[in-house]
């Protein structure tokens, strides 16, 4: 392949282009392999590649995409692995990410993830994959919409991303789903500890898992009690109420009702035009996350700014300025 010179990619060299290249035409090919190769990639902040896929930025779909979020073994796994089969039905073509912001390492989680998902890993039209934020600059949420990406230029319909609710980053995530699910369980604590993460107030739609335990009823009251106590949206806003649905992944009860619910929560936003203001909002948060990795990776790369933030560094230590005034002091010599 004959490289062009006002290609950004020219910088890397020929061979890593034309490597780069032929692996975005085999994720438009669908070819499951370029897809796991490409996530790799992502994981590890390759620039060539993400240079790549940002050139193919105007062309690319936009699948729905569902969040599945929730403390630790609730159930979420399992309870994707439902949600492909109801999707499936529907011939949709599904991507998974499961990220985990505690762990720096995939290895483990994959493992797990293969055996709950087992049943859809011969099928060419479902790919999974688990992605730790090891290795990049910016952090899961980049990596994690940078792999959105990926699935949607790999013609998935649907785009599935669980994570582990453990706080600001499970946060972060669900401002990249359309829909986001928050799955809890019946054990003790798991409502208390949501409501107090706040992680009710990102829920669209709210799953009680392992509804063959003790204490499903308790629990739905009182998700429907924290509910009531959501900030309400500004006046003339439509406002969506979170359906409850209570799920037994093990056994696949509840998957439809929760599909159905999904579904709903789409056309709520599509009839009501909010996905449009959903997209800016994600839009923005994109750029906030992009511009402070791009800050971060400028003044620790080298130039200029190295130097400023290294004379910065100095002056907070002998006490001559705050952090906060060195900060404005170093962001006006930069211009910015
Ligand atoms: N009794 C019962 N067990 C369930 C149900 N759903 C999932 N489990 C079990 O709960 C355990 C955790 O399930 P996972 O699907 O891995 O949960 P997870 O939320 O993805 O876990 P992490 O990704 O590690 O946070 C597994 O042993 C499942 O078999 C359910 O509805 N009822
Ligand atoms: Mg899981």
């Amino acid at each position: 392949m004959q490289v062009n010179p006002e290609c950004p990619l020219a910088r890397y060299g020929e061979a890593r282009h034309t490597v780069v290249m032929d692996l975005i035409a085999r994720i438009q090919a669908r070819e499951t392999r370029a897809i796991a190769r490409a996530l790799t990639l992502v994981e590890n902040g390759d620039a060539t590649f993400l240079t790549a896929l940002d050139a193919e930025y105007a062309s690319l779909p936009h699948p729905e995409r569902v969040g599945i979020t929730g403390p630790p073994g609730s159930g979420k796994s399992t309870l994707t692995s439902t949600l492909i089969s109801e999707l499936r039905k529907q011939q949709k073509r599904v991507g998974v990410v499961a990220v985990d912001p505690s762990s720096p390492f995939s290895g483990g989680a994959l493992l797990g993830d293969r055996l709950r998902m087992g049943e859809h890993t011969l099928d060419p039209d479902v790919f999974m994959r688990s992605m730790a934020s090891r290795g990049r600059f910016g952090g899961l949420a980049i990596g994690s919409e940078d792999a959105c990406e990926v699935l949607a230029l790999g013609g998935f319909e649907s785009i599935i991303v669980e994570t582990v609710g453990v706080g600001q980053s499970e946060v972060d995530i669900a401002r990249m789903a359309d829909t986001t699910v928050v799955v809890l369980t019946p054990s003790a604590g798991d409502s208390v500890q949501a409501l107090k993460a706040g992680i009710m107030e990102i829920a669209d739609v709210v799953v009680i898992n392992k509804a063959d335990r003790e204490g499903a009823e308790r629990l739905e009251e009182d998700i429907k009690e924290g509910m009531e106590l959501r900030p309400h949206p500004p006046a003339g806003t439509p406002m969506w109420q979170p359906p409850v649905v209570r799920t037994i992944a093990t056994e696949g009860t509840g998957a439809s009702e929760l599909l159905a619910a999904i579904t709903s929560h789409r056309a709520f936003l599509t009839s009501n035009r909010l996905l449009e203001g959903a997209r800016l909002r994600r839009a923005e948060s994109r750029l906030v996350d992009l511009a402070g990795a791009g800050m971060l990776q400028a003044l620790k790369q080298g130039g200029r700014a190295k130097a400023l933030f290294q004379a910065a560094k100095q002056d907070v230590l002998r006490g001559t300025m705050s952090p906060r005034a060195a900060v404005t002091s170093l962001l006006k010599q930069l211009d910015l």
